[in-house]
């Protein structure tokens, strides 16, 4: 970009020196002799914000111009990640940067290394919403991302004898430099109270909701450049306040600290992210959480709308809004309170409207995640929208009566009211009914929905139906975390793969090639290299590069089986132990992940796999063969040094239970082999990749439907097997725990008596497969051509794929190109 030397968006070193001295001195303060490290990344930052702003304003006026349809991605939670690294990427100045950089004596890497990470999201939804932003950028579709500006996210984790404990992550500390805070298009959020019925000036008959009280929301903007186009959108997160109307409301009745305590309690709204991923605990706070930040971009869309001198009754030709989840499905009632109720338009055009904006993609089949709120609690929350979903209830039970004329026990099923016992608010209902599509997120997954938890409205919608394949942007994921293996990638077949990651087949032939071959080995090394330092620095283990690395990155839950894996490692650890010199292939078993703060089984997953790791780690009869390292917060940066280094990914969930995954995919771009079960997208990677490039196990979803339909008895498949039996023996008599033997036990017990996760059921196979895994690992050159395979062949699993069959299936939304001014 051509701009003048002297304006904030020249790309020249020169320029960008200058600008990064000015911000230095001018928005941070300092001089170089006395600038913090803080110092220099955020004028680095502000630098590099700069050269983004004017294609961020050429985009929205370029999308207000056409009144192009636009994405609006309403999601609870967006992992974004650090931005620094990225947005070089996406403008193409990494290079520049880092020579202005040393230029002035700064290394670029340690700068980066600087940017607090926004853990605005738990796992897989949020970042798959981060990745769902940047590929709609590079795509050049209009769109923005909605969500919450918690100014706490994800706790923080440390290990602590063995232990996770969690810290507050107070990521605002600094400041956020890629923020652009906008009062002036602030809105009012009513909460509570009770409606009131009127006739309006034209005798109609209405309804007014008198809130007990009103929370301003106020918009941060950050802009998401597209890779290399002029195309850059935006995040829009939302910031509760207190409105100051409010609080002279109090604050003139003479109660001051009242009036302060209350700006308090509206101001906690989006302090905290709930650090659960896969359960509800059904807290007014969260449901306040959802119906603010969904309240604030609805309202916000109806402003653009009106921007655009566009009709409101439009509304869903400017918007397709996606519910990412039903977190946002609250959306449903408010538009249609918005419409009805506030731009009076009559229920049925309302309705039509609503039905033609809204899609929801569910993310998981565990029925302790489907939100449901006590009929009572939202009733004082929300009111009018009680109302309204009691209308829309009605209304549809009705349709439903007609397709299963009779079968009361199916219309109970399917209502938006659960009354089986205390009465609920469905949430996913809600969805289902105000979508006019329906995704879930892995073929298997979307059948699964067909067949099992949807299978109501399945029956009655059928072509409302359909599945997505989640994916994840190999920018970030190949381009910024493992820039090596971009490197040779790149100067063999061209940077093409970077935009369009289906090109990265063309690398196959190199599997054959042993220059080529030699090449990715020692790439693979050097990051191994780079995460052993990282280890070596985060817990003060120390392991073999040369060692296979076996890695088991995400959320611990008892669905994902991490205790599986740590069940294998105490069997090998026994194997060891009792055959002195068994001849087996060095490993290095790599954890990471957060358990939620009040899911005990999890953490003490945790505990068992440190326990195990500790014993392991520190006997000198292991020699170094086996290591077991736990690396404390996982988050987005880490994960950046992890699956690069990986060589072999574990994907172990017990089948029907994952719906997707998007860790399995990143693991097969950086060339990491999986051992996974007949699960989610572990289904189709296998399908991608080949079978011979991929280590199954385990029963398939039909095999578990069919053992639980029989009786599962887990102590079956325990007799079957002496080596597991020991291995159990050893953790109950507390041989891992200093002799404690009361502390594993609730881990013991529930899998010889229930085992709902089916861990006995699977674990010959798995062992058994962990053999071929150790047999294959040997043949250093079959190995790499496997590596080599599964990432030429992983050119689906791109976040560009998904939202290409999202924008053409679902959102009937286009590119469109930026006009530059
Ligand atoms: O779709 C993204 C991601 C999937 O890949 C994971 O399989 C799934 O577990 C995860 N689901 C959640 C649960 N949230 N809710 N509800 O994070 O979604």
């Amino acid at each position: 970009v051509a701009h003048p030397e002297h304006d904030r968006s020249s790309l020249s070193r020169e320029s960008l020196k200058r600008a990064f001295l000015d911000h230095l001195l001018y928005t941070q303060g300092k001089s170089l002799e006395i600038a913090s490290k803080n110092d220099l990344y955020q004028s680095l930052a502000h630098t590099v914000r700069d050269r983004l702003v004017r294609s961020w304003f050429d985009t929205s006026a370029t999308h207000q111009k056409r009144n192009a349809r636009t994405v609006a991605y309403l999601s609870a939670e967006f992992l974004m990640g650090p931005y620094l690294g990225n947005n070089l990427l996406s403008l193409g100045i990494s290079h520049e940067i880092r020579l202005a950089m040393s230029e002035l004596g700064l290394d670029l890497d340690e700068l980066l290394r600087q940017e607090e990470e926004p853990g605005l999201g738990n796992g897989g939804l949020g970042r798959l919403a981060a990745c769902f932003i940047d590929s709609l950028a590079t795509l050049e579709v209009p769109a923005i991302g909605y969500g919450i500006r918690y100014e706490y996210g994800i706790f923080y984790q440390t290990i602590m004898d063995g232990w996770q404990v969690e810290n507050t992550d107070a990521w605002l500390r600094y400041g956020n430099p890629w923020e652009i805070q906008h009062a002036e298009w602030a809105v009012q959020v009513k909460l509570g109270g009770h409606t009131e019925q009127y006739t309006d000036d034209s005798g109609r008959f209405r309804v007014r909701w008198v809130p007990e009280k009103t929370v301003a929301g106020v918009p941060f903007d950050s802009p998401i450049p597209g890779y290399r186009v002029d195309t850059t959108n935006t995040l829009r997160l939302w910031r509760a306040e207190a409105t100051e109307a409010f609080d002279f409301h109090t604050f003139n009745r003479g109660d001051y600290l009242g009036a302060v305590n209350k700006k308090v309690t509206s101001e906690n709204l989006t302090k905290v992210l709930y650090p659960n991923d896969e359960s509800v605990q059904g807290k007014e706070l969260r449901l306040e959480q959802q119906y603010f930040f969904v309240s604030c971009s609805l309202q916000d869309m109806l402003r653009l709308q009106q921007h655009r001198g566009q009709p409101v009754t439009s509304f869903h030709k400017s918007f397709a809004i996606q519910l990412n989840d039903t977190h946002p499905s609250i959306g449903v009632a408010e538009l249609m309170r918005l419409l009805i109720d506030e731009h009076l338009v009559p229920w049925d055009r309302a309705w039509d409207i609503t039905r033609q904006t809204f899609s929801y993609t569910n993310h998981t089949l565990l029925p302790e995640a489907l939100e449901r709120w006590p009929l009572e609690l939202f009733r004082r929350v929300l009111p009018r929208h009680l109302e309204i979903i009691f209308e829309i209830n009605a209304r549809f039970l009705n349709e439903a009566r007609i397709h299963f004329f009779g079968d009361e026990t199916r219309i109970a099923r399917l209502s938006l009211i659960d009354e089986s016992g205390e009465r609920y608010v469905r949430m996913a209902h809600l969805a289902c009914v105000g979508s006019h599509a329906i995704n879930g997120v892995a073929d298997l997954h979307s059948e699964l929905l067909k067949r099992d938890l949807l299978k109501d409205f399945y029956a009655m919608w059928p072509d409302k139906f359909t599945s997505m394949t989640n994916g994840v942007t190999p920018r970030r994921w190949v381009a910024l975390s493992n820039p090596r293996m971009g490197k040779l990638v790149t100067r063999c077949i061209g940077d093409g793969w970077i935009k369009d990651w289906s090109r990265i087949r063309e690398i196959e032939p190199y599997a054959d090639d042993a220059a080529f071959a030699a090449e990715w080995r020692a790439i693979k090394r050097a990051n191994k290299i780079d995460l052993a330092s990282l280890l070596l620095r985060k817990t003060g283990i120390k392991v073999d590069p040369d060692s296979m690395f076996d890695v088991q990155v995400k959320r611990i839950h008892e669905y994902k089986r991490q205790h599986l894996s740590a069940l294998h490692i105490a069997a090998l650890y026994h194997r060891v132990k009792s055959q002195r010199n068994l001849d087996i292939t060095p490993r290095t078993f790599i954890f990471g992940g957060k358990a939620a703060p009040g899911y005990m089984r999890a953490k003490l997953m945790i505990k068992l796999i440190t326990a195990i790791g500790d014993v392991i780690n520190h006997d000198p009869d292991v020699r170094d063969r086996i290591k077991v390292v736990f690396i404390p917060n996982f988050s987005v940066t880490v994960g950046q040094c992890v699956y690069p280094a990986a060589e072999l990914s574990e994907q172990i969930s017990l089948a029907g239970k994952e719906a997707s995954g998007t860790g399995n995919m990143k693991f097969a771009m950086n060339g990491a082999l999986t051992i996974g079960t007949m699960d989610g997208a572990n289904i189709e990677i296998r399908d991608e990749v080949g079978e011979d490039v991929f280590f199954l196990f385990g029963l398939t979803a039909e095999e578990v439907y069919a053992l639980r339909r029989e009786g599962y008895r887990p102590m079956d498949f325990l007799r079957r097997d002496g080596e597991l039996h020991a291995v159990i023996e050893l953790i109950r008599s507390g041989f891992f725990s200093r002799g404690d033997s009361a502390l594993f036990a609730p881990l013991i017990d529930d899998l010889l008596n229930h085992d709902p996760y089916m861990l006995l059921a699977d674990y010959d196979s798995y062992a058994a497969c962990h053999s071929r895994v150790d047999q294959a690992y040997r043949d250093t050159q079959a190995w790499t051509r496997m590596s080599i395979l599964n990432t030429a062949r992983s050119g689906k699993f791109s976040s560009d794929r998904a939202i290409g069959e999202y924008c053409d299936r679902i959102w009937k939304a286009r590119a469109v190109p930026v006009e530059k001014r």
